[in-house]
């Protein structure tokens, strides 16, 4: 029997895993003890042992997937289950245009929410700098910055800014996700440029982009690590959130939380409130707390709807 190899799983389809390892990239079945030890389906991002199989040369199947070190998920509501979007993801690039379509600060917001409950770290794309008159970004937008996470500026078509982004996936597995429109697919050409996928036209009206991009692929990198493509997760719901979880998932609310009068104080109207002292003074950004209450809403909606 030849060793086993390594590899990470890149895709899902139709029973058929497809594995990146050093020894090149294999499509491989599940089948039989590794099936029934994983328990649940093996996500994009796992580690897995597989071997050849003697018979079929072309054909491999997985011995063995490998302990994770994280996971992406999405709390599904009707399948009253967690569903892995992918595992042992180490960072989430949250990808918006500076215009056309213009950015979704809510739904940035949302994303960044996501990376925080899940313990990763998160980087902010803002991509089509050639729409920017002077050259600068919003304030609106350049202000994540004084909150703790990168802003890294991009433009799919003259290529600035690419450079500094590749540099900041290397070795890592980014989970790359933002609306449609905003350019996704350009950078991903532009920086892998053998992939080839398609990009989608703007419409004139909403400047909005087609749905192009499919569900659920990790796409290695020259520089060693990987890209992740999980749409699901701009679906993300936090009805299975602990609501005391919730400032948390804002990063520049938490060392105010301890501040508040009460001690399950949700940040809302709540006298002696230290994060809404800390908006009211400007050092918490309206439009951030604006975002807050509206997971909080959804959140407590999912609890009360009796999950
Ligand atoms: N002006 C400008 N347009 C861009 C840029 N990147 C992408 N686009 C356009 O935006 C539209 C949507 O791009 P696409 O890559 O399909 O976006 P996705 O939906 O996020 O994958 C296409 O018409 C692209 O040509 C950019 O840097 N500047
Ligand atoms: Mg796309
Ligand atoms: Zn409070």
């Amino acid at each position: 029997m030849p060793d086993p190899i390594t590899g990470r799983v890149l895709q899902f389809t139709a029973g058929v895993y497809r594995v990146h390892t050093p020894a090149g990239t294999f499509d491989c079945s599940l089948r039989g003890k590794a099936k029934r030890d994983v328990g649940e389906r093996v996500a994009i991002g796992d580690l897995v042992s597989i071997e050849r199989l003697e018979d079929e040369s072309e054909s491999c199947r997985i011995t063995e997937v490998l302990p994770r070190e994280s996971r992406l998920s999405r709390h599904s509501m009707a399948k009253r289950r967690e569903q892995v979007l992918a595992a042992n993801v180490d960072q989430v690039a949250a990808v918006f245009a500076v215009a056309r379509p213009d950015a979704d600060v809510r739904l940035l917001d949302r994303l960044l929410a996501v990376a925080e409950l899940h313990d990763l770290a998160a980087l902010i794309v803002l991509n089509k700098t050639d729409l920017l008159e002077d050259g600068k970004v919003p304030p609106e937008l350049a202000a994540y910055a004084d909150i703790g996470y990168p802003v890294l500026p991009t433009c799919a078509r003259t290529g600035a800014g690419l450079g500094v982004l590749l540099e900041r996936l290397a070795g890592r597995i980014t989970v790359f996700t933002g609306p449609s429109g905003v350019g996704k697919t350009s950078i991903l050409n532009a920086i892998l440029p053998d992939l080839d996928l398609r990009v989608g036209a703007v419409g004139d009206r909403s400047g909005r982009g087609k749905h192009t991009t499919s569900a659920g692929v990790l796409i290695p990198l020259p520089g060693g690590g990987y890209l992740a493509d999980t749409p699901g997760i701009q679906y993300f719901e936090p009805a299975g959130v602990d609501v005391a979880d919730l400032a948390h998932a804002f990063r520049e609310f938490r060392p105010l939380v301890d501040g508040c009068r009460f001690a399950n104080c949700r940040h809302r109207a709540e006298p002696g409130c230290a994060v809404r002292a800390a908006v009211d003074d400007g050092s918490v950004h309206e439009h951030r707390f604006a975002s807050y209450l509206s997971l909080l809403e959804d959140a407590e909606g999912g609890r009360e709807s009796g999950r």
